[in-house]
């Protein structure tokens, strides 16, 4: 493929470089996974026409694009960690006009009341970042761990969510609070390894003290929100500050930390079967106040 614009690499016919999608490709509204596996599993209860639209990029970015009950839907499978998430929603909002819904569908750790295959709905997120500097020899006055300010969610996606999942589950096992987002599933989610010096042995007391209210760890939430934050609505006519991304997320515990208990995965596709159907439900009835993306040539056009 040949690329131009060092600034922002794309094809000439508008292929942007890693996650390689096009205009028309994907949709406004898009759900987020980190594993191929769980987006395929989706991509399977999208209706039969029009035929799924499927592409993996050269930096294994997996895209699904079709209908579900009629209203055009994306699931991207983008692997781990905060990088992957920037390189998505930029790439992803350069090519969609119109305002985007993003929900992410993820799998986390639990720190209180959530068991493993229960659901959690974030109403907002931190950061728990390493902090590099700490583990040189001049590191007076340093934390070995930053928390950055929450970064919050869209309530009415928030409320779809819950709405949905609560029917599907129950409330007993839908969980709503603040999420961590680590970037380590290791030393920043307070994970003992031997091999590392991590000094992370009291990060749990300090999540305890300072963050009363988290319920969940994962490794991307906090980017995914705070871009959504920072969205504008360019590419349309011109740019301005007003925000055009509305944000959202689920995640089912998979690692239980207060009883140490982690998932069985032979349970796995059934669980996300089952709430990916319920994560579909709600983005089909997010409502959006301007146009979408025109349906003319695109790979959802009937
Ligand atoms: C770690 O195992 C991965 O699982 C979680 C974390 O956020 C991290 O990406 O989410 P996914 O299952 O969506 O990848
Ligand atoms: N994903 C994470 O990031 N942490 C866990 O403990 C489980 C899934």
């Amino acid at each position: 493929m040949v690329f131009s614009n060092a600034n922002f690499p794309m094809t000439s016919d508008g292929r942007t470089y890693h996650v390689e999608l096009k205009r028309g490709e994907c949709a406004n509204r898009v759900i987020t996974v980190g594993d191929h596996a769980r987006a395929k599993r989706m991509a399977k209860l999208f209706d039969p026409v029009p035929p799924v639209f499927e592409y993996t990029s050269h930096r294994n970015f997996y895209t699904a694009t079709g209908r579900y009950k009629g209203v055009p839907v994306t699931v991207i499978a983008i692997g781990m960690g905060n990088a992957l998430v920037d390189f998505f929603v930029r790439e992803v909002r350069a090519v969609v006009d119109g305002p985007m819904c993003m929900i992410r569908f993820g799998s986390c750790g639990s720190l209180k009341g959530a068991h493993v295959g229960n659901f959690i709905v974030p109403d907002s997120a931190v950061g728990i970042f390493r902090n590099y500097d700490y583990f040189l020899p001049d590191n007076e006055g340093l934390l070995p761990y930053m928390i950055t300010k929450p970064a919050p969610a869209d309530s009415d996606v928030v409320a779809l969510l819950e709405n949905e999942l609560t029917t599907v589950f129950g409330e007993e096992k839908v969980h709503k609070g603040l999420n961590i987002n680590a970037d380590s599933f290791y030393s920043s989610q307070g994970r003992i390894d031997e091999n590392f010096v991590d000094h992370n042995e009291d990060l749990f007391d300090r999540i305890d003290k300072e963050l009363p209210n988290a319920v969940s760890l994962e490794m991307e939430n906090f980017i995914l929100y705070h871009l959504a934050n920072c969205s504008t609505t360019a590419p349309l006519a011109q740019k301005t500050a007003k925000k055009s991304i509305s944000v959202g997320s689920t995640m089912m515990v998979f690692a239980d930390r207060a009883s140490n208990e982690f998932i069985d995965h032979s349970i796995v596709p059934a669980l996300e079967m089952k709430g990916g159907r319920a994560v579909l439900e709600a983005i089909v009835k997010w409502q959006p106040h301007e146009d979408l993306h025109s349906d003319v040539g695109s790979v959802w056009e009937l």
